[in-house]
C-alpha cells in the first residue's frame, strides 16, 4: 500500500478500499453458500424448492463450460460467465426462476499427457485443476447453482453419457417416420417379412453374426473400417483438423498414413436435413449458421450413369451439380481409391493414346499404380487447393456421354476425392475451373454449352478461363432425342432430370459434405465403451445394470508408439493392455447366461461429455433417470418463439461454431426422437463473445517478453534497457502477458474486475486489457459507495426527503436504458448509464433513500457484493438478490422539450415545444401543420423549407 492510501485509510476509515472489497466480499461469498442464494428449484424431484419461485417464468443461461487446464484461468477466461451471471442476476430481480451452473469439461488429452510424463493419474491431476479453477471462480462472486455442478469424469455423470451412447446404438433412422425408432423396430420389420433382408432369406435362416451385421447397417452408432488417420509415432488416429496440410501430426510432426481402421462411428448424416432446417428458429448469429450450413453442405443435383466402353456391366456413375451440362462433359475422373478403376483398366495403351496421357508409362496399369502412390501421400486439404497444375493419368478406358454419344476418356486424377459425392465426375471443362485447368494440361477438348454473358465467344480454346454462371442460355445441347438449346440453367436442370430418369440413368438427388462421425479414439482419459465382443466378434450392449463401466487402472497411459514411418502397424490402446478388465465372462441378461467377452477398448471423442450436459444440470443427482420429463419440460420445452425449445442464452466463443455444437445438435434430435426429451434443439439463442486480448512484448530476436516488466518511456517500449516491439495478440502462459483474476482481485477487488471487463467494450468484440485501466472501474465504486456511506464514521445519511426533478429524471433514464440494455447484453452502455447517474448523485447535497436504494439495486448484477453490502447498510436483512429492479416511471423517462422556432420568409411565426431527438421530417409535418404558419402561407405553395432539428424550421413560400 503507499503512504498515500495509508494516510487516506487513517483519515477515512470506511473508504472502499481492496482491503475493505476483500472482506465484503468474501463475507458475501459465505453467506451466498451457506443460504444456497443461488439454488434453482426445480419443479417437483429432488431439488424442490419454493412453489412461488417455480411459477415464474423460467430463464435458463449456460455458458461453454471450461476444460480445467492446469495453467488455471486468466481475465480473458471469465468474460463470458462474468456475462452470464449479470444476466442471470437481472433475471431473478425481474421475477425469473434462473438456472445458472457451471460444470467441467474435464477429460481430454492434456491429462493424459502429463499423466504419461509424470505418473500421476490423470484424475488426480485433472481434480487438482478443477479445485483451483473452483476457487478462481467464487472469488469473482458467480452466482451458480452449487448443487448442479458436476464434471463429466465423474462416473455418476459419464454412466449417463454411456446409456445415451447405448440409446444410439439401439436406434436406427426410419425415412418414413423421418426419425431415429429402436432398432427393435427393425428388426421386428425383417422378421415379418416387411422389409427384405438384402439377399431374400428369411430373417430366421440367417446366423446371428448375419444378423448383427445387417442391423449394424442401419444402426445410429456402428462400428465399419474407416479409413483413418493412422499415425504411428504418436501410436493414435487422429482428426483431419490434427494433421497438418502436407500430412503429418500437428503434434510431433510425425507422417500420418490413411488406414482401415475398425472404429465406431455416428450416423449423424441421417439427420443432416433437420439440422439444417431447424436452424432457421434458433437465435443464433448468422455467421455460425451460415459456418453449419456450410459444414452440412448441401447440394442440389443428380446421379448420372456413363456407360463403359467394352464393360457391358460396368457403369460410372457421377455427381454433379449441373446436369444441364451434360452434353458438354468431353472426359471423366475417378479418384485413384475408386473401386471401379482396377476392373476397367485394359492390358495396353488403346490406339490413338495422347502421350500426354501416359505419365511416360508403359501400360495403364503401371500408369495407375505409380499414380495412386503419389496420390496417397497427399492430405484432402492439399487436393482440394484451387492450384492451376492438376495431375492426373489416362486409365486406357472410355466411357459413353449419354445424351451426346460421344466416347469420353476416362482419368484418374487427385481433384476428385472419393469421400464426396460418388467419387467420379463428368468432366465439363468449358465450365468448371478445375476442369478446365485439366483439360489445358491434357490437351483434352471442351465444348461450350452454356452462352457466355460476356463477349468471350462460344470457342472455349479462346478463353482463359471456364465461364461458370448459372444466369445464362443452354447451346449446343441438342442429341438423341433431347434438346436443352435456349432454355436457362434451371429449366435445363429440371429437363434434363426428367429425361434421365424416364430412362433410368440417371436421377435427381441432394449430396452432403456431412460426413458420418468418427467416435473412437486410442485413448485412456476419455468414456468406456458399454461395449463388449462375443466369440463370433459381434458387439453387445451392456444391460443398463453395468453402467456406469468405470474406466480401469492401468500400468502406463501412453499409446504404444511404432515405427513413425511404417504404416503396416495397428494401433494399442492403453485399455488393452489392461487383460483382466478386456476379457470377462458376463451374464447379458439375455437368457444365455454367463459367457466370455471382450471388451471394446477404444475410449469416446472429447465431444462426448460436452453433447448433451446442458440435459444433466436439469437434474444432476437423479440416479434413476437422465433427467425427468417434467423437469426437462420445463426448463428446455418448447415454448413462444422458441418452437424446438433448447437454453435461454448459451454464451461461448466463436471457435465451437461447428463440431461441439453440431454434435450436441445431434444428440438432442436423437433423445427427442426416442422421446427421452421435449426439446429438439439443445440451445435456443447462442452469443459469441470476443476475445480479452493483450500486448505481446517482442525482443530483437522476436522472443516474448514478460509484459508486466515493460517500460513506456517516450513512446517506446523497454524490457532490461533493451528497446522491445508491441503487438496485439492473445492472451496466455506461452506469451508471457497473462494477468490473472487473483491479481487483479487482489489489487481492486472482484467487483471492480467484474464491472472492468462488462465496461471494456461490446460484449462480442474482442478488446485489448489494459491493467491501468481497471482502477477507473474502482472510482466508480468508490464514488458510489461515498454517495451511501460516511467514509470518517461509516454512518449511513441518506435522508428520507424526496428527489429533487433533476435527480429524478436522471434516475428514471437510468433505469429505462440499464433495463434494455441487461437484455440485450450491452453492459458496457448499462455501466455508462449508472456512472452518469452516479456523478448526478455526487452533487446531490443530502441523497435520498429512495435514490440510494435503486441506485444499490441498479448495479447489483453488475457488483454483487457492493451491492449486498449497501443494501445491508441502508436498513434491509434480506440479500439483494432476488429484490425488484427498480421500474422507470415514464413520466421522467420523456425527454424535456426545447422550443423550435418556426419562420416562414425570415420572420417568426410560431413556436413549437418539441423532444431534442425529434427528426427533421418530424419537425417539418409539425411545423408546416401549425395553426399559425398555415394562416402565415395564406394558402400560397411552397418553395423550400430548411429544417434544423430541433431548434429551427425556416419556410419559403413560392
Ligand atoms: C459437372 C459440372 C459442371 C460441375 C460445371 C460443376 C460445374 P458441390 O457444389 O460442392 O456439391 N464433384 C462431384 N464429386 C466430386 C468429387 N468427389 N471430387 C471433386 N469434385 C467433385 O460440387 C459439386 C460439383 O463438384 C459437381 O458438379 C462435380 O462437378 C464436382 F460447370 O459436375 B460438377
Amino acid at each position: 500500500m503507499s503512504e498515500t492510501n495509508a494516510a487516506a485509510e487513517v483519515a477515512a476509515p470506511h473508504r472502499y478500499t481492496a482491503a475493505l472489497a476483500a472482506d465484503i466480499e468474501a463475507r458475501w461469498q459465505d453467506f451466498w453458500d451457506a443460504n444456497g442464494t443461488y439454488d434453482a428449484p426445480n419443479p417437483g424431484g429432488d431439488l424442490t424448492g419454493d412453489a412461488d419461485v417455480v411459477a415464474r417464468p423460467k430463464k435458463f443461461v449456460m455458458d461453454m463450460f471450461p476444460y480445467p487446464s492446469g495453467a488455471g484461468l486468466h481475465v480473458g477466461h471469465p468474460l463470458g460467465y462474468i456475462a452470464t451471471d449479470v444476466y442471470a442476476r437481472y433475471h431473478r430481480m425481474t421475477g425469473h426462476n434462473v438456472l445458472h451452473t457451471l460444470g467441467f469439461d474435464a477429460f481430454g488429452l492434456p491429462a493424459e499427457q502429463y499423466a504419461v510424463q509424470t505418473g500421476t493419474h490423470p484424475r488426480v491431476s485433472t481434480e487438482a485443476n478443477i479445485d483451483n479453477m473452483r476457487r478462481q471462480l467464487r472469488r469473482l462472486g458467480l452466482g451458480h447453482d452449487q448443487r448442479r455442478s458436476f464434471a463429466t469424469i465423474d462416473p455418476d455423470y459419464y454412466k449417463w453419457t454411456q446409456w445415451i451412447f447405448l440409446r444410439i446404438f439401439n436406434s436406427w433412422y426410419d425415412p418414413e417416420a423421418d426419425k431415429a425408432r429402436p432398432i427393435d423396430t427393425l428388426a421386428a420389420q425383417f422378421a415379418s417379412g416387411e422389409r427384405a433382408t438384402p439377399d431374400g432369406r428369411p430373417w430366421d435362416a440367417l446366423t446371428e453374426a448375419e444378423r448383427a451385421d445387417l442391423l449394424g447397417e442401419y444402426r445410429l452408432a456402428y462400428a465399419s473400417d474407416a479409413p483413418v488417420n493412422w499415425c504411428p509415432g504418436l501410436g493414435t488416429v487422429l482428426a483431419n483438423e490434427e494433421v497438418t496440410a502436407d500430412g503429418r501430426s500437428e503434434r510431433g510432426n510425425f507422417p500420418v498414413f490413411k488406414a482401415k481402421l475398425r472404429q465406431w462411428n455416428m450416423r449423424i448424416t441421417a439427420y443432416a436435413d433437420r439440422l439444417l432446417d431447424d436452424l432457421d428458429a434458433l437465435d443464433w448469429p448468422e455467421a455460425i449458421k451460415l459456418q453449419q450450413r456450410n459444414w452440412i453442405g448441401r447440394s442440389e443435383g443428380a446421379r448420372v450413369d456413363f456407360p463403359v466402353q467394352d464393360h457391358p456391366d460396368a457403369k460410372i456413375t457421377v455427381f454433379t451439380t449441373r446436369q444441364d451440362t451434360l452434353f458438354g462433359a468431353t472426359y471423366m475422373v475417378l479418384a485413384p481409391e475408386h473401386d471401379l478403376v482396377d476392373s476397367i483398366v485394359p492390358a495396353v495403351w488403346p490406339e490413338g493414346t495422347h502421350d500426354v496421357w501416359t505419365g511416360g508409362h508403359a501400360t495403364p496399369a503401371a500408369a495407375v499404380d505409380a499414380y495412386r502412390k503419389q496420390a496417397a501421400a497427399k492430405s484432402d486439404v492439399e487436393r482440394q487447393a484451387e492450384a492451376k497444375d492438376k495431375t492426373g493419368v489416362f486409365t486406357g478406358a472410355y466411357a459413353v456421354n449419354p445424351v451426346s454419344g460421344d466416347r469420353v476418356p476416362v482419368f484418374i486424377a487427385d481433384y476428385v476425392l472419393m469421400g464426396y459425392g460418388t467419387g467420379a465426375i463428368m468432366a465439363v471443362p468449358a465450365h468448371d475451373g478445375r476442369d478446365f485447368a485439366f483439360a489445358r494440361a491434357f490437351e483434352l477438348p471442351m465444348r461450350c454449352v452454356v452462352e457466355p454473358s460476356d463477349d468471350r465467344g462460344t470457342d472455349p480454346s479462346t478463353w482463359d478461363d471456364a465461364f461458370g454462371s448459372y444466369d445464362a442460355k443452354i447451346v449446343n445441347s441438342a442429341g438423341e432425342g433431347v434438346s436443352l438449346d435456349g432454355l436457362g440453367v434451371t429449366e435445363a436442370k429440371a429437363r434434363i432430370t426428367e429425361w434421365l430418369e424416364t430412362r433410368s440413368i440417371g436421377e435427381g438427388t441432394v449430396n452432403f459434405r456431412l460426413r458420418d462421425w468418427l467416435f473412437s479414439r486410442q485413448r485412456y482419459w476419455g468414456e468406456p465403451f458399454p461395449i463388449v465382443y462375443d466369440e463370433d466378434g459381434v458387439a453387445h450392449a451392456l444391460p443398463e445394470s453395468m453402467l456406469p463401466l468405470e474406466l480401469p487402472e492401468v500400468e502406463d497411459y501412453s499409446p504404444r508408439t511404432f515405427d513413425p514411418d511404417d504404416a503396416d502397424t495397428s494401433p494399442e490402446t492403453p485399455l488393452s493392455r489392461n487383460e483382466e478388465w478386456v476379457h470377462v465372462e458376463l451374464d447379458l441378461g439375455d437368457g444365455r447366461g454367463p459367457r466370455p467377452f471382450r471388451r471394446e477398448t477404444n475410449t469416446m471423442p472429447n465431444w462426448a461429455g460436452s453433447c448433451w450436459y446442458e440435459l444433466r444440470y436439469l437434474d444432476p443427482h437423479n440416479s434413476e433417470q437422465l433427467v425427468a420429463p417434467g423437469t426437462e419440460r420445463y426448463w428446455m420445452g418448447p415454448r413462444d418463439g422458441q418452437p424446438h425449445g433448447g437454453v435461454d442464452l448459451y454464451v461461448g466463443g466463436a471457435e465451437h461454431a461447428v463440431l461441439h455444437l453440431l454434435y450436441a445438435r445431434f444428440w438432442s434430435k436423437v433423445l427427442f426422437d426416442l422421446g427421452h426429451v421435449s426439446s429438439a434443439e439443445p440451445f435456443h439463442k447462442l452469443y459469441n463473445q470476443g476475445m480479452i486480448q493483450a500486448y505481446v512484448y517482442r525482443d530483437s530476436r522476436g522472443i516474448a517478453v514478460p509484459a508486466a516488466e515493460v517500460e513506456e518511456r517516450d513512446g517506446a517500449y523497454w524490457y532490461e534497457g533493451e528497446k522491445v516491439t508491441r503487438l496485439l495478440g492473445k492472451m496466455g502462459k506461452s506469451l508471457k502477458n497473462a494477468v490473472t483474476p487473483d491479481e487483479i482481485c487482489a489489487e481492486y477487488g472482484a467487483d471492480t474486475l467484474r464491472l472492468y471487463e462488462m465496461a471494456m467494450g461490446p460484449l462480442d468484440v474482442s478488446r485489448p486489457w489494459d491493467t491501468r485501466a481497471v482502477v477507473g472501474q474502482y472510482r466508480l465504486l468508490q464514488r458510489l459507495w461515498r454517495n451511501v456511506v460516511d467514509e470518517a464514521t461509516g454512518e449511513v445519511p441518506v435522508v428520507d426527503a424526496e428527489p429533487d426533478e433533476d435527480t429524478l429524471r436522471a434516475l428514471h433514464k437510468a433505469i429505462d436504458g440499464v433495463r434494455q440494455d441487461m437484455v440485450g447484453l450491452r453492459f458496457n452502455t448499462a455501466i455508462a448509464k449508472i456512472t452518469e447517474l452516479n456523478n448526478h448523485v455526487t452533487k446531490v447535497r443530502e441523497v435520498p433513500r429512495s435514490i440510494a436504494e435503486r441506485m444499490v439495486l441498479l448495479i447489483a448484477p453488475l457488483a454483487p457484493h457492493i451491492a449486498e453490502e449497501l443494501w445491508r447498510k441502508l436498513g434491509h436483512d434480506a440479500s439483494v438478490v432476488h429484490e425488484p429492479f427498480p421500474v422507470a416511471d415514464p413520466a421522467y423517462v420523456v425527454d424535456e422539450t426545447v422550443t423550435c422556432v418556426v419562420q416562414v420568409k425570415g420572420k417568426v411565426k410560431a413556436r413549437l415545444e418539441v423532444a431534442p431527438s425529434v427528426s427533421d421530417e418530424e419537425l417539418e409535418a409539425q411545423a408546416l401543420g401549425d395553426p399559425a404558419v398555415v394562416a402565415a402561407l395564406n394558402g400560397a405553395g411552397i418553395r423550400k423549407v430548411i429544417v434544423r432539428a430541433p431548434k429551427l424550421v425556416n419556410i419559403v413560400p413560392a
